[in-house]
């Protein structure tokens, strides 16, 4: 799933960073792929639209991250767009306040109502649950039959009925009250779909939901129809009022357009997508996981989110505003050892890098974290003057600062050497127009 969608956005980031340097040029390109990416996976126009403008406006504005490249900014922002368009949060299934909760599982023929009736059940027990199952698709003979075959598969209960009841309204009234006396906590609901909604399909369904008072009315969609998913699920909401969205035959939707449209589309969450035929084929959708895969640059997204965890975005500003006036201390250098070590480790980090302009130059620069330690304990002996002005100190203090740190007065001079280099290629990376001469105010700088 996703695989055409993920394919064409790596090659545009991947384009992107050959060029090495972001223009507005080469941006305004990028935007332009994403949007025909985004539309040949079958995403709804009006969601195309408005993603492509949230990018192009978060490109624009200030919160973006000093730490990261300007390429990884936009994989950062592409990435976030995608979780909020696929939903942010994990939607997890309502329970009534007083057990038995009633689920509704609804949508049109052949879309995957019954099988995934069956894995939920599945996925409820194995989550703690005791579900029980009806099916209330009086219509086709063949249609509760298939439930019950699936029960007995998965060897969780069904209420089977008596020869009496034949409507639906009747099956699920006794339904509930089986389960309520059986002490089952969820009772999952099959009903009947039809090729095309109509008044009929829609009566009944209200009159279920009147009748059961579902904490969930969850709409099954077949993902491989796309963008017809997309409008039964808003007809449906429209009309009956769903509570959340299945998508079935995700395996075999190689485009991925419903699911990303049919949030924004109803406004109501994805909750679980089918992913087979099999009782097992069922995940809960998680967006973020699910934004994860479709850029499938796990290494860089990792980096991305360690960065975003661990610097905290004023100090990084404030760093960047210093290098840029040339105020950056000993002080500030003793605070930046301590970041990067909060990292983790260096040399993993490094490697996550892409290895292009200034970066090449770190990838070779060993690194050892007895120094940190030991470079952050020789800047610990220094007084508050000192480390604010690296001139002040001369020979006697070096020995001093030496003797306070258990080192060596060679040692105290190599980390004076590293520091004064450290704010030459400092300087050379934010003036030179790598990140751009405005840092202090980040903006990405090749879209001013
Ligand atoms: N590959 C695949 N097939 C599925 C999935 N979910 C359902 N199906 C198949 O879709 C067909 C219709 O499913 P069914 O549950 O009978 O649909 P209903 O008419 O809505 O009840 C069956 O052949 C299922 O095996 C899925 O996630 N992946
Ligand atoms: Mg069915």
């Amino acid at each position: 799933m996703f695989d055409n969608l993920s394919d064409k956005l790596q090659r545009v980031f991947k384009n992107l960073r050959g060029e090495g340097k972001l223009t507005a040029e080469n941006m305004e390109a990028a935007l332009r792929e994403i949007r025909v990416a985004l539309l040949e996976a079958d995403v709804h126009f009006r969601v195309v639209k408005q993603f492509i403008e949230a990018i192009k406006e978060k490109a624009q504005g200030e919160e973006v991250l000093a730490a990261l490249s300007p390429t990884q900014q936009v994989i950062k922002i592409v990435r976030d767009e995608l979780v909020k368009t696929l939903g942010s949060h994990q939607s997890k299934l309502r329970m009534a306040n007083e057990p038995p909760t009633a689920m509704l599982i609804v949508g049109l023929q052949g879309s995957g109502k019954t099988t995934t009736t069956g894995k939920l059940a599945r996925w409820l027990s194995k989550n703690g649950h005791n579900p029980l199952m009806v099916s209330v698709d009086v219509y086709r003979p063949a249609a509760r039959q298939q439930l019950s075959v699936i029960a007995r598969d998965i060897k969780l209960p069904i209420y089977d009925g008596t020869p009496e009841e034949t409507k639906p309204l009747e099956l699920a009234r006794s339904a509930l009250r089986e389960a309520r006396q059986t002490g089952r906590d969820v009772l999952l609901v099959d009903t009947a779909g039809r090729l095309h909604i109509d008044d009929e399909l829609m009566l009944e369904l209200q009159q279920l939901k009147d009748e059961l008072n579902p904490a969930e009315v969850l709409f099954v969609a077949d993902a491989m129809t796309g963008q017809d998913a997309v409008k039964s699920a808003d007809q449906f909401h429209k009309s009956l009022g769903i509570t959340g969205v299945m998508l079935t035959k995700m395996d075999g939707d190689a485009r991925g357009g419903a699911a990303l449209s049919i949030r924004s589309i109803t406004n109501q969450p994805l909750k679980f997508v089918g992913v087979g035929e099999k009782m097992d084929a069922l995940e809960p959708f998680h967006p973020d996981r699910v934004a994860q895969r479709i850029l499938g640059m796990g290494d860089m997204l990792s980096l991305i989110e360690k960065v975003e965890e661990s610097i905290d975005q004023k100090q990084a500003e404030e760093m960047q505003r210093k290098l840029i006036d040339n105020e950056f201390t000993l002080e500030d250098f003793r605070d930046q050892l301590r970041q990067i070590r909060k990292l983790g480790p260096l040399e993993s980090l490094l490697g996550m890098m892409p290895q292009i302009g200034p970066m090449k130059g770190l990838k070779d620069m060993k690194v050892d974290e007895k120094e940190i330690t030991r470079v952050v304990a020789i800047i610990d002996s220094m007084t508050a003057r000192e480390r604010a002005n690296h001139m002040l100190i001369n020979g006697a203090r070096r020995r001093r600062i030496a003797k306070g740190s258990g080192t060596s007065v060679q040692e105290v001079n190599a980390l004076l050497k590293q520091y004064a280099q450290a704010r030459k290629m400092m300087k050379s990376l934010t003036g030179g127009g790598f990140l751009g001469k405005r840092l202090g105010k980040l903006k990405l700088p090749m879209l001013q």
